[in-house]
């Protein structure tokens, strides 16, 4: 795992530990006229995070007017980065089983709790397919990270990457048929490929750390965070690479663009 990675894995925490409102003020929520791939039904749905009980990290599901919160998970172990099914009603997260990081998904309302790896290496980043059938997911080969998808219910798993740098942070395109993601070389950049490997296609090309993508509704444009200035900002691109715009210009960090569907 590289040094900005690390860096963005810690920042995050960071805010986590801070409150919810400190997590929500690191995310970036673009809003787009055309509701499109909802992750979560109804208006307003849930906001799912992953808070600190005062031991170690837990998921919680909270309303946005700050009511209704509940705590999905309770063990003492971390558990991070929840990801809504596209029907609302499983959430798919990471979380630790003492020795490395495994996928799990849970009832959006509580119990029911899944694996969905079990293995020796660390398993992190769940993303579901629009589909629902899908998760694609950061795992390990045994030398460097690759993007893998598997079925939403476990099992199926296939390499989506095969290479020798680390690649991490998938999200699915809308329509399911290509998956953004962070590749590691020299430095980050942003990529989308086919969920079977194949059209593999840069989308940046510099000497400065592009991460994090996530798809606009409509699957015209991706968010991501770029590092030229020493601190994130967040930028759009088209998925051919073209029409780089800006959206954030200050001089401390903002990072983890997730775009919405208002
Ligand atoms: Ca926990
Ligand atoms: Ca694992
Ligand atoms: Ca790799
Ligand atoms: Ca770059």
């Amino acid at each position: 795992m590289n040094t900005v990675r690390l860096n963005h894995l810690r920042a995050g925490l960071l805010a986590a530990a801070a409150g919810l409102l400190a997590a929500v003020g690191v995310f970036v929520v673009v809003l787009y006229a055309q509701p499109a791939e909802a992750n979560y039904p109804g208006k307003p749905g849930k906001i799912a995070f992953a808070g600190n009980d005062g031991t170690d990290f837990e998921i919680y599901t909270i309303n946005p007017n700050g009511g209704g919160k509940k705590q999905l998970t309770d063990n003492s172990t971390d558990d991070y980065e929840p990801s809504y099914s596209p029907s609302g009603m499983r959430i798919a997260f990471y979380a630790s089983d003492g020795n490395d990081t495994e996928i799990y998904t849970i009832n959006s309302g509580g119990g029911g709790k899944k694996p969905l790896t079990d293995n020796s290496t660390d398993d992190l980043e769940p993303s579901y397919s629009p589909s629902g059938k899908k998760i694609a997911y950061t795992g390990e080969d045994g030398n460097d990270q690759e993007i893998y998808t598997m079925n939403a219910g476990g099992g199926g798993k296939l390499p989506v990457t095969d290479n020798s740098s680390d690649d991490y942070w998938p999200d699915y395109a809308p329509g399911g048929k290509r998956i953004a993601y962070t590749n590691y070389g020299p430095d980050e950049e942003i990529y989308t490929i086919q969920p079977n490997g194949g059209g593999m296609q840069p989308l940046t090309d510099n000497s400065s750390d592009d991460e994090y993508p996530s798809y606009s509704p409509s699957g015209k444009r991706i968010a991501f965070v770029n590092y030229a200035g020493g601190d994130g900002e967040i930028w759009t691109i088209r998925p051919n690479g073209g029409g780089r715009q800006q959206v954030t210009d200050n001089a401390t960090n903002d990072d983890d663009p997730y775009w919405g569907t208002q």
